[in-house]
């Protein structure tokens, strides 16, 4: 990229440049530019860091993980154009697997994205053959790998429509996203509710793993004492004292 990295909006003129280049290449849907985009304008409204309710959602996420049976990591164009090796760093230190599950589901862009999160070191990538549907859902958007996300307890859905998120939900799934947008469905349906940019977000969840793995016991702590309405709230609470203090 031609930005020097002193500049001060660097980070978010690399992954622009990132999902330009992964629409180019048919990895990224264009409608993946526009959910960049309202990520962004969420992010600038929160200062461009991760907040403490965003830390504590994140921390509760590594738990959640740590304690499930069958954990999932669902990916989509977005997902693996930003982060393909945040993903598959986490995905090993839990273990979990990771599956290719998109909104706008075309075969080759899940090859595609399959590809990447194997070059970025995933040694198994669930999705390429579906076998299951998520009940509730119409069309592609409902496939699913049985031995996936079909059968998990536990799965972390970063940049998630509301409707799959729901669809989550109901088939008594633990449902964790990130979603900088705390007004949205899925935010607003979610068991944990992770408020913060994906990459930062995947960067503090692998970070609290290893104390969570080596401490079951407080892992069930965080996962008891987490309430995600509570969480939101908090997180409701710094935006609008964020705009109160702009408005001084
Ligand atoms: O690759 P596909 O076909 O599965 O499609 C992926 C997209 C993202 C296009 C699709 O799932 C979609 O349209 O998602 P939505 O409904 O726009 O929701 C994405 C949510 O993620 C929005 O609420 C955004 O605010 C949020 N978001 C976008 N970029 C980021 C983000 N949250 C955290 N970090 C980001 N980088």
């Amino acid at each position: 990229m031609d930005v020097p990295k002193s500049h001060p909006r660097y980070r978010s003129l690399l992954a622009r440049k990132k999902l330009a280049d992964a629409a180019e290449s048919g990895l990224v849907v264009l409608q993946g530019l526009i959910a960049q985009g309202r990520g962004e304008a969420f992010d600038y409204l929160f200062g461009e860091k991760t907040t403490p309710p965003a830390m504590k959602a994140e921390r509760a996420a590594a738990a959640y993980l740590v304690l499930a049976g069958r954990p999932m990591i669902s990916v989509n164009g977005n997902v693996a154009a930003l982060a393909a090796i945040d993903v598959v760093k986490l995905a090993k230190s839990i273990p979990a697997r990771i599956e290719v599950n998109l909104f706008y589901r075309t075969e080759p862009r899940v090859r595609k994205i399959a590809k990447l999160l194997k070059l970025a070191g995933a040694e198994e990538v669930l999705g390429t053959s579906p076998d299951a549907r998520i009940p509730g859902l119409d069309s592609k958007r409902a496939l699913c790998s049985r031995q996936g996300i079909y059968s998990a307890d536990v799965v972390l859905v970063p940049l998630e429509d509301g409707d799959r998120t729901q669809a989550l939900v109901k088939m008594e799934k633990v449902v964790l996203a990130v979603d900088l947008n705390p007004l949205s469905r899925t935010s607003r349906a979610a068991t944990v509710t992770i408020v913060d940019e994906l990459s930062r977000a995947l960067a503090n969840i692998t970070k609290f793993i290893p104390a969570m793995k080596k401490d079951l016991a407080a892992a069930e702590r965080v996962v008891r004492s987490f309430d995600n309405t509570e969480n939101l709230r908090a997180v409701y609470k710094r935006l609008d004292a964020r705009l109160r203090r702009l408005h001084r």
